[in-house]
């Protein structure tokens, strides 16, 4: 494993801590509140990062072991509306998310060298890029857990 897809693989598990740093101490009537018109709460943000890793690790293994297939886009406002995101427990959104990160962390540093420029062809996007994907990822959980501390500082919390 060469030291830049090491580096990767550290900062994809190091991505659990960003996101349980975002959650700790979030009062709970704040969970629910949303910080503008049509844009989710953190209790969807959270499950929304679940329901996105459950979809991305089968993507991951997908990518490494069948490489060229084709992967599903997915609507993820319909799966936010549809899937009771309103409903669900943050707290367990964050156990699942890690318990996935660290399974597929552990899978990813056991992959050959070459596996990490195994391809596959997503309906919307086209051309992924197992390396790249994971840093796809990354940025996911950056993003989302930002969303989160920029929701409480919103609203003093
Ligand atoms: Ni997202």
């Amino acid at each position: 494993m060469s030291a830049n897809i090491a580096s990767v693989v550290d900062r994809y598990e190091k991505g659990i801590e960003t996101f349980a740093e975002a959650l700790k101490g979030v009062p709970a009537e704040l969970l629910d509140k949303s910080p503008a018109p049509g844009k989710w709460s953190i209790r969807q943000i959270a499950v929304h990062l679940a329901d996105s890793e459950t979809v991305g690790v089968a993507r991951f293994r997908t990518i490494a072991a069948q490489p060229g297939s084709v992967l599903k886009a997915y609507d993820q406002e319909a799966w936010a509306a549809k899937l009771a995101y309103t409903q669900q427990s943050p707290e367990q959104a964050l156990q699942l998310f890690s318990l996935l990160r660290k399974s597929t962390a552990a899978m990813l540093r056991a992959l050959p060298e070459s596996a990490w420029k195994n391809s596959a062809r997503h309906e919307e996007s086209g051309e992924v890029v197992l390396d790249k994907f994971v840093e796809h990822y990354c940025d996911h959980v950056d993003n989302h857990s930002r969303q989160i501390r920029d929701i409480r500082k919103k609203f003093g919390a």
